[in-house]
């Protein structure tokens, strides 16, 4: 069983690092949202998108067992979608991404957001090939989720959580569930979000924002090292000249 695990999971490391070398290759900043089911994922892509894919290019792939409603919520506000349905499977695996990869419009340097299946449990292990790992949680599921369900939280860049217009309504302690998320991964970030009202989701746009500069910037920066080495090799092999070759 333990071979089993660790052989699909190689598998699948092999088909992450394809999706990030395409990414990259491509300028885009790419991010997996990971949640139970219902903590908020589409609805926070969608206004996102409608704050933001004006400035910035975008697309979207969305996760769910069935339906095709989640990128049909996202095409309606005019950005590209394609939908994975992963039937009996509980997580989207590198693999499918690779696909629904060939499917879309790249949004070159701009932003792939990747809507895993809704599972607190399973998406967990799966590289996809994404640059961050941003994991919601809505003030509704309670405050002990992160220490029932470590492995989410562990591997996030960030913590969103969600619906915070709630609070009040669902006696929400939400420095228990930050002192649990810190437990679990002091170095994540954790953002308060609401998708209702006006202003909820500003936070989580200037990540978004930042995300995308140092993301863009790293990328310019390993490129321009390329091209040092590359010029450098080139003045290495420089046909030398007769006269030049006297000189010497
Ligand atoms: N009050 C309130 N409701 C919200 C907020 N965000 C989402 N909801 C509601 O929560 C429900 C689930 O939202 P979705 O965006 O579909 O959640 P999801 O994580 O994409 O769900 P799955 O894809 O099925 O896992 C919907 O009824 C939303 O309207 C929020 O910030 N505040
Ligand atoms: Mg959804």
């Amino acid at each position: 069983m333990v071979e089993i695990e660790t052989s699909i999971l190689a598998k699948n490391d092999g088909y992450a690092a394809d999706n990030r070398s395409r990414l990259e290759a491509a300028g885009i900043l790419a991010l997996n949202l990971l949640s139970g089911p219902g903590a908020g994922k589409t609805t926070l892509l969608v206004e996102t998108l409608k704050a933001v894919a004006a400035r910035v290019p975008c697309a979207v792939i969305e996760g769910d067992q069935q339906t095709d409603n989640d990128a049909a919520r996202i095409r309606a506000v005019g950005v590209p979608a394609v939908q994975i349905n992963t039937g009996k499977g509980c997580h989207l695996d590198a693999h499918m991404v690779g696909h629904a990869l060939e499917k879309l419009p790249l949004p070159e340097g701009g932003v792939l957001f990747i809507e895993n299946v809704g599972n607190l449990v399973c998406p967990a292990a799966f590289d996809l090939g994404e640059a961050r790992r941003v994991t919601l949680i809505s003030v509704a599921e309670g405050d002990d989720k992160p220490l029932k369900y470590p492995d989410i939280f562990e591997s996030a860049d960030l913590v969103l959580i969600t619906k915070a217009d709630l609070a009040p309504h669902v006696d929400a302690d939400l420095a228990t569930l930050e002192r649990n998320i810190a437990r679990v991964n002091p170095q994540a970030e954790i953002l308060h979000v609401s998708a209702r009202g006006d202003g909820g989701l500003a936070s989580w746009i200037a990540w978004l924002d930042g995300a995308r500069a140092a993301r863009l910037d790293a990328l310019a920066a390993a490129a321009e090292a390329r091209a040092r080495t590359l010029r450098a090799a080139a003045g290495v092999l420089r046909p030398v000249s007769a006269a030049q070759a006297k000189d010497a």
